[in-house]
């Protein structure tokens, strides 16, 4: 056993330079939060499998070479580490395979990279150096290994992995699976592992891309030309050339509107709004994995997200026709604001692929304790802190907020509770009401100043939930408020968040046809006056009088004027009544179709035929945006 250890020596302190140099760069020179001693810990092991794999391939060289091997490997991956470093130096994130191939990010990059490198960088190459010395002077010259080493070497490296991932999911459950962001992947399985998993990622995406053909897109658009409704031409154009706020509320689903706990109000301000604006009481989120993000892919592509993923992670190189690229082709600035970090949910990217002009990310918001709260600025200082960027913003402008105070585990200050926690055993659900009460006093607060800056009067706002707030995991505490039994029929009529068009000036109305996110790109087009007859889209204006009333949950399940449909049974509204199947077949086909119509459209990138075929030039993406 010593002999082995005295005869690896080279090899183990190779690994544990590496090791420890990698652990040290992510925790002082990545801003990654670390906010607990598990995750530190997990930050310290995670280089480990990689360091130990990539090593480990020096042991299949013969021992002549051996050394110059584990040199050169150690010197690799001190490159990739410090090539990340130069990249976090320009634009404070990581390095991903797409990211590093948009030739104008590397044209940008390239001008300024020795401005980036300083004398000083050497030191990330400091252990190669000494590695390179103790192998030229002193005795550790070579080694001679046998088969059941290697096999006990690679053995630790799955050992090791196993353990990292195993501690990462109790931290992050699905990480692998939803990836949500690139610093988190850094933060629990390491920079290395990140790379591995991005090429993974990338190279899945390419293969299912270049197998696609043009003639796919053919069928689709034919299906959808037949199944599209014309929209309502009462509504083509009545807000043409006025400024558009979309307002992403964060969690908040329906059943909090119009209702109170424990005889409190709970949205003051959206029922008053309400009663001053189109409403559509049937609507519904259609949301997979990407959560927030999959809300967004939907609000701006009128396509679904994918079954498993977040598609604003593995597709974002796609070519869409978005909204925002829409609009900026129509005279609009196009922003979003969300003070959260760009890269979550890849948002820097993917807004670029989507055409957005801007994206007012955290850095672009003062950010303190007083103002801050779990996932960051209370909604209440987003949009306040906004108000200067609106004013000098071109017009007509085209802009999200995406709220983030109510989102899960519901945290809030004393003083920000306008509304005290329910009292039942579930704290998440006793917390919900009070959260969505806040987001509701700061949507509020927001309108007032709008009217103060005389930016009220020529816009329309678009509010809608981003996807449900309260899991199934609650259903104990739900059907105790709900004072009913939950049953499958009710988790999805639970899917119902909040849409509302406000039109300053308009009455409005309550529209209860069933619809979802899907419907809201050719809704705002129309409201813009901008034409929607060409475009490859599964939604259908809402004020369409000739709308079916019908909206595809992401998980298969369904919803129409008189069922509902989930897990493979057909319920009867409003009691939810069990029917027999044939009831929901003819619609069981066509929600099928349009979410296999769909994935078949982002898994092969299908787009970019439709766009060559009207012959509009694809757009070079840019820089991230900021
Ligand atoms: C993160 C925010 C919340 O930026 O959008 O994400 P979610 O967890 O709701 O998808
Ligand atoms: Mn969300």
């Amino acid at each position: 056993m010593k002999n082995t250890f005295s005869k690896y020596a080279v090899f183990l302190l190779a690994a544990l330079l590496l090791w420890l140099k990698t652990y040290l760069v992510n925790k002082f020179y990545f801003d990654l939060s670390i906010e607990n001693a598990m995750q530190e810990f997990i930050l310290f092991i995670n280089p480990l499998s990689s360091v130990v794999l990539f090593l480990g391939i020096s042991l299949f060289f013969s021992s002549k070479i051996r050394n110059r091997i584990i040199l050169i490997i150690s010197f690799i991956a001190s490159f990739v580490l410090f090539a990340n470093i130069v990249f976090y130096r320009f634009f404070t994130d990581f390095i991903t395979i797409p990211v590093l191939f948009q030739t104008s990010n590397m044209g940008d990059l390239g001008n300024s990279v020795w401005s980036l490198i300083e004398l000083s960088d050497c030191i990330f190459f400091a252990d190669v150096f000494l590695l390179a010395f103790i192998m030229k002077f002193t005795t550790f010259k070579t080694f001679e290994t046998n088969k059941k080493e290697i096999a006990l070497v690679f053995t630790s490296v799955a050992l090791l992995f196993a353990i990292n991932i195993g501690l990462a999911e109790t931290e992050r459950p699905q990480l692998l699976t939803r990836t949500f962001d690139r610093s988190m992947l850094i933060k629990n399985i390491g920079t290395y592992n990140y790379h591995i998993y991005d090429v993974i990622m990338q190279s899945k995406a390419k293969a299912q891309r270049a197998i696609a053909d043009g003639s796919e897109i053919v069928d689709i658009e034919n299906y959808i030309n037949a199944n599209k409704t014309a929209p309502n031409p009462n509504f083509t154009g009545i807000a043409e050339g006025k400024n558009v706020f979309v307002i992403s509320l964060e969690s908040i689903q329906s059943f909090v509107l119009n209702n109170t706990v424990d005889g409190h109000v709970i949205t003051p301000f959206l029922n008053e709004l309400i009663k001053e604006s189109y409403y559509f009481p049937n609507f519904y989120h259609q949301t997979g994995q990407g959560k927030t993000s999959d809300s967004e892919f939907l609000v701006d592509n009128s396509l679904y997200p994918l079954p498993s993923g977040a598609v604003f992670f593995t597709h974002s190189q796609n070519q869409y026709n978005g909204l925002p690229k829409m609009l900026n082709e129509n005279g609009y600035y196009t922003s979003v604001f969300h003070p959260n970090n760009k890269s979550f949910w890849n948002r820097d990217v993917m807004y670029d692929s989507l055409g957005y002009d801007q994206f007012f990310s955290q850095r672009y918001f003062t950010v303190t304790d007083e103002n801050s709260i779990g996932w960051g600025l209370k909604d209440e200082f987003m949009f306040e802190q906004s108000i200067d960027y609106l004013k000098t913003m071109p017009q007509p402008f085209y802009t999200k907020y995406i709220t983030l105070t109510n989102h899960f585990p519901f945290t809030l200050g004393a003083k920000d509770e306008y509304l005290p926690e329910w009292t039942s055993d579930d704290g998440t659900v006793n917390r919900y009401f009070t959260t969505v009460r806040y987001t509701d006093e700061a949507v509020k607060k927001f309108f007032e100043q709008l009217k103060e800056e005389g930016l009220y009067e020529n816009s329309i706002f678009i509010l809608y939930g981003d996807h449900y707030g309260i899991s199934e995991n609650h259903n104990k505490a739900m059907s105790e408020y709900l004072e009913t039994e939950i049953r499958p029929y009710e988790t999805v009529q639970l899917q119902q968040v909040p849409m509302i068009i406000h039109i300053p000036g308009q009455e409005g109305q309550v529209i209860d046809t069933v619809s979802g996110q899907i419907d809201l790109k050719p809704t705002i087009l129309n409201l813009l006056g901008i034409d929607t007859k060409e475009n490859i889209e599964f939604g259908n204006d809402l004020f369409s009088k000739e709308r079916p009333s019908f909206a595809v949950l992401r998980n298969g399940s369904f919803i129409t004027e008189e069922y509902v449909y989930t897990n493979n049974i057909c319920y009867q509204k409003p009691d939810g009544i069990e029917v027999e199947s044939e009831k929901c077949q003819p619609y069981q086909e066509k929600a099928k179709t349009q979410l296999a119509y769909s994935d078949k459209i982002i898994y092969g990138d299908l787009l970019r035929f439709f766009n060559a075929q009207s012959k509009e030039s694809y757009i070079e993406l840019e820089q991230p945006i900021e």
